[in-house]
């Protein structure tokens, strides 16, 4: 492994996953590694870090690493280049394009992983000095649903609370979202609060999710249904007299128009009910603990922004909470919880193409402001194509040359496979990233730019409850990677603009951003950090985390929004929307009979190009399974852990069955993380419909029509080696890191030759023990090399249920007498059969050994966590423990 040098001092940063924005602190082992503890000073997390937090050292590695700028030459080999040469290609590939079609020939495409600065300089370059606003970013994915429910409704981007109403709420509506598993550390809040304050929890998901296994009430909804579901809340609300008509007198406008419409929607409990596939008496108890109790909090997420409804979910939602005048108030309020590290920075800067920059559009007026402060010779005076848009824009050829910074599109988009081949017939692609390849890198790109990862980039990022915390660098810069801010303004000086791109170092980039967020604002705009606008280089390497706004340089403290009014928007009034009726865009049918849902699972996080690393995180959910209920299984003769073939009008995929009676009739259920560089035949995003919401853009990721088809194995198995091992062709592998070498799980739809394999995989010079049953198409191999453990082939009957056990003795590398017995028979050398599938990372707890805890009298979490150590680390399995306490369902990894 080849890792940084010198090792570092304990530095305190944000954590570079999710929107929560924990504080971690990273410093030197004793072993030269680096070791990550939560910040006990940070506001969000206080010391807490889930798994994937506290496993941040095993991804650290340089391995697979981007380390030099790479041209693609004549022969389409990627090789290595110069800086000079590759920032004198991508400014000339840009200039090229632009001099022959326009500016509107050209395109960034960046993400929410971009730090503030980073994200501030891109926009900066395009929308104010190529002059189009051809920049858009994964968040389009992922929260523009939220930002247009936000502007209509308050005139601004503006999350009005803050992470304390969590701790202060009595009632909280989770809508969409599976935070156990996405948002760990601040569910953990809530939680802490329903045990103990009693605050109760509502979970709205098509699914029963780790998240639903520690709600008061399940609300199993009728995917797409959320709008009717707060539209019959409204109506109640209003019948029950709940309304607050001092609020809404005083500071909204449209009540009257919103309650019209939800009435033609949701006339009565019992049509609200019979609309969103609920019984009427969890309709009736949702409504009646929404109506009485004030202080309500709302989060939603995913499964109401990823809709071609979103925007009108966002404002069915919005509009129950402006009814109430629970908005901007302790415990309670709507809270958007955002998905990457720097989602809202992002919106900040004007990441979307429908942003300028500093939370302001492209009226004439903002445009005119923004072009003065920027001194921009070349504004762009109109919005650019939003994410599903403009790849559609690169297939038609309108798109010449594009830059992706910080996201894999070929794996993340809709009909990833449309845009995979979009992405290969552009004149130029350059993609600045952390890694060697993925799916976008593989896809065609010409240039790639080695930009500085997590742990050595320096710079902002914005959390849930607008808190900008600091990320700090405490590994040197590998190789030749560079900050993003500063490959941007060398493409910038190229261009032509050394004047607006000048900047020295990061700080004055960050100064920049926040004079302009005050630039002619004088209370206009809710994205004020002023008052951070003057900080010495000093200042800003000790910025301690600060929610905004930040007006002014002594403007400090918890902050919400719009409790006494004051929205936005040109009369100060919030609006009520009146939202139109829900409808999916692409329904089941007799030859796409399942409604395909896709988002996440508790230990990767997106195209697992960094959690992939980590041998602690691949143990969950080691392989991409498909969830579905067990009678829609047994209708189609598939057995759990059978190969399905999953088609829609855009793709197919091939994944591993995993039985779950949380799903729904005709729903199921596939995680987005596995890509080309990590399966054989699972890109889920490829089976993916692209339709989009008319006012967010953002795609409908949750519901696309899908068949479902038996795939033949002949056999099943795995093999351990020390270094990659080649996917063989044919196989339906999955790649896993494990301790001391990668594994390989695969279905094979044809007979093996098992000795030619484990010979290829530990090459020559080495002794095989083998056994072998032939009747039962069973082959066991391990490769040692003297003692030394190389490789390692199960094949046949036994060996998924053995992987985990052989996979932990793969770990040590030499092995006595009785451990080499025990590997082959698949059993840990003190006998113990198989652990099932893991539920605690940290401690390697497997569902079995839960089980056995609980056969044995532990009645609750903590019982079990006593018997097994399970859960009593970084907490992140309790949701799923509980969920095997309360259901004794038999656990799925999806
Ligand atoms: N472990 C992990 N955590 C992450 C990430 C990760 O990759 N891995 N990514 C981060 C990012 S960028 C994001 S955006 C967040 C996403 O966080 P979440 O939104 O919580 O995650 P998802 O799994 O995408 O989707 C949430 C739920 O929406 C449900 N859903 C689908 N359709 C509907 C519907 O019509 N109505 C309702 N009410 N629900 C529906 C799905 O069943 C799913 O359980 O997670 C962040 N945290
Ligand atoms: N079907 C379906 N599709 C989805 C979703 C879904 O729920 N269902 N969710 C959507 C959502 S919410 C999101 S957020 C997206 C996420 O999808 P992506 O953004 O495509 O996923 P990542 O794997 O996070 O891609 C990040 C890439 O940037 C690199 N990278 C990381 N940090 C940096 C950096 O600082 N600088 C640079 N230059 N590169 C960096 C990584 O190596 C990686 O290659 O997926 C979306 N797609
Ligand atoms: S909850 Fe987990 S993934 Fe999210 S920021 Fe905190 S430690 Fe990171
Ligand atoms: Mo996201």
């Amino acid at each position: 492994m080849t890792v940084h040098e010198p090792q570092p001092k304990p530095v305190a940063t944000t954590c570079p996953y999710c929107g929560v924005g924990c504080g971690v602190i990273a410093g030197a082992g004793g072993d030269g590694r680096v070791t990550i503890a939560g910040d006990p000073g940070h506001p969000a997390n206080r010391g807490k870090l889930c798994v994937k937090g506290s496993t941040l050292g095993e991804t650290l590695s340089l391995d697979d690493r981007l380390l030099h700028p790479m041209m693609r030459a004549r022969s389409g080999a990627l090789e290595r280049v110069s800086w000079e040469t590759a920032l004198d290609a991508v400014a000339e590939g840009f200039r090229r394009a632009i001099d022959t079609a326009g500016p509107d020939a050209t395109a960034f495409y960046l993400s929410g992983q971009l730090l503030t600065e980073d994200y501030y300089a891109a926009n900066k370059l395009m929308k104010g000095f190529v002059g189009t606003a051809n920049v858009d970013t994964n968040s389009r994915l992922c929260m523009a649903s939220s930002v247009a429910g936000h502007r209509r409704a308050f005139g601004s981007d503006t999350v009005p609370g803050a992470y304390e109403d969590l701790d202060e709420a009595d009632l909280l509506v989770l809508v969409g979202s599976n935070a156990a598993w996405c948002h760990p550390i601040l569910w953990q809040r809530m939680v802490a609060a329903q045990r103990e304050r009693g605050a109760r929890i509502v979970v709205i998901d098509p699914r029963r999710t780790a998240t639903a296994a520690d709600a008061d009430l399940v609300l199993q909804i009728q995917p797409g249904a959320d709008t009717t579901l707060f539209a019959g809340l409204l109506v109640h609300l209003a019948e029950a007299g709940a309304c607050d008509s001092l609020y809404l007198a005083a500071h909204t406008t449209g009540f009257d128009e919103a309650l019209v419409r939800a009435r033609e929607i949701a006339p009565t409990l019992a049509a609200t009910a019979a609309a969103t596939g609920l019984t009427p008496g969890d309709v009736a108890t949702f409504f009646a603990w929404f109506t009485e109790t004030a202080r309500t909090v709302t989060l939603y997420s995913q499964g109401v922004n990823q809709s071609a409804q979103g925007t009108d979910k966002v404002s069915a939602i919005l509009n129950c909470h402006l009814a109430t005048g629970r908005i901007g108030r302790q415990g309670m309020g709507p809270f958007s919880l955002t998905g990457q590290p720097n989602a809202m920075g992002g919106r900040e800067v004007g990441g979307l193409a429908n942003m300028l920059a500093a939370h302001m559009g492209f009226s004439g007026t903002e445009v005119d402001r923004v072009r003065r402060f920027w001194g921009a010779p070349r504004m762009a005076e109109r919005e650019g194509l939003k994410a599903v848009q403009m790849f559609d824009a690169v297939a038609a050829g309108t798109i010449r040359a594009m830059w992706v910074m910080g996201t894999n599109p070929a794996a993340s988009m809709p009909r990833a496979d449309a845009v995979r081949a979009a992405l290969g017939g552009l004149d130029l692609l350059v993609v600045s990233d952390n890694v060697l390849s993925n799916d976008t890198i593989q896809s065609g790109a010409h240039i790639l730019l080695p930009a500085a990862a997590w742990g050595e980039k320096d710079g902002t990022v914005t959390n849930s409850e607008r808190r900008i915390s600091r990320q700090r660098p405490f590994l040197p810069l590998p190789g030749e990677a560079r900050p993003d801010w500063w490959i941007i303004a060398e493409v910038a000086k190229r261009l032509g603009f050394a004047e607006g791109f000048a900047w020295p170092n990061v700080a004055s980039v960050f100064r920049e951003h926040a004079a302009l967020s005050s630039f002619e604002n004088r209370g206009t705009r809710d994205f004020d950090i002023g008052g951070l606008a003057c900080l010495s280089e000093a200042q800003y390497e000790d910025l301690a985390p600060v929610q905004w706004p930040v007006r002014n340089h002594t403007d400090r403290g918890l902050k919400r929004f719009f409790a006494a009014g004051g929205f936005y928007t040109a009369d100060g009034r919030a609006r009520l929307v009146a939202v139109a009726p829900p409808a999916l865009k692409d329904l089941p049918d007799a030859n796409r009979p399942f409604l395909l849902n896709t988002g996440r699972t508790r230990d990767q996080w997106h195209t697992m190009t960094r959690t992939g690393k980590a041998p602690t995180l691949g143990r969950h959910a080691p392989e991409p399974t498909l969830a579905i209920h067990p009678e829609d299984a047994a209708a189609a003769g598939l057995a759990d852990g059978a190969m399905a073939r999953v088609a829609t009008a855009h793709g197919t995929a091939v994944l591993r069955l995993a039985i779950d009676p949380g799903q729904r009739r005709g729903e199921i259920f596939a995680p987005i993380h596995w890509t080309g560089e990590t399966t054989a035949a699972a890109r889920v995003g490829a089976l993916v419909q692209a339709a989009t919401d008319p006012f967010s853009g953002q795609p409908e990721l949750k519901a696309t029509a899908a068949s479902l088809a038996p795939v033949p194995v002949a056999t099943e198995g795995f093999v351990l080696a020390r270094s990659r091992p080649a996917a063989e062709a044919g196989l339906l592998w999955t790649r896993v890191t494990v301790e001391g070498g990668e594994a390989l799980l695969f279905a094979a739809p044809e007979a093996i030759d098992g000795p030619a394999f484990i010979r290829r995989l530990a090459g020559d010079g080495v002794t095989v023990t083998e056994v072998s049953d032939p009747a039962r198409g069973l082959y066991r191999a391990a490769a040692f090399r003297g003692d030394a453990l190389e490789a390692v082939c199960f094949l046949g009957p036994g060996a998924r249920i053995a992987y985990p056990v052989v996979a932990g003795l793969f770990a040590r590398d030499r092995l006595d007498a009785t451990s080499r017995k025990a590997l082959l028979a698949g059993r840990s050398p003190d006998g113990l059969p198989d652990p099932g599938p893991t539920v605690c990372a940290c401690f390697s707890v497997g569902l079995n050994a839960v089980k056995e805890a609980i056969a044995a009298g532990a009645g609750d979490v903590d019982a079990v966590g006593k018997a097994t150590r399970a859960g009593t680390n970084c907490g992140s399995c309790r949701s799923e423990i509980r969920r095997v306490l309360v259901e004794g369902a038999r656990l799925v990894s999806a």
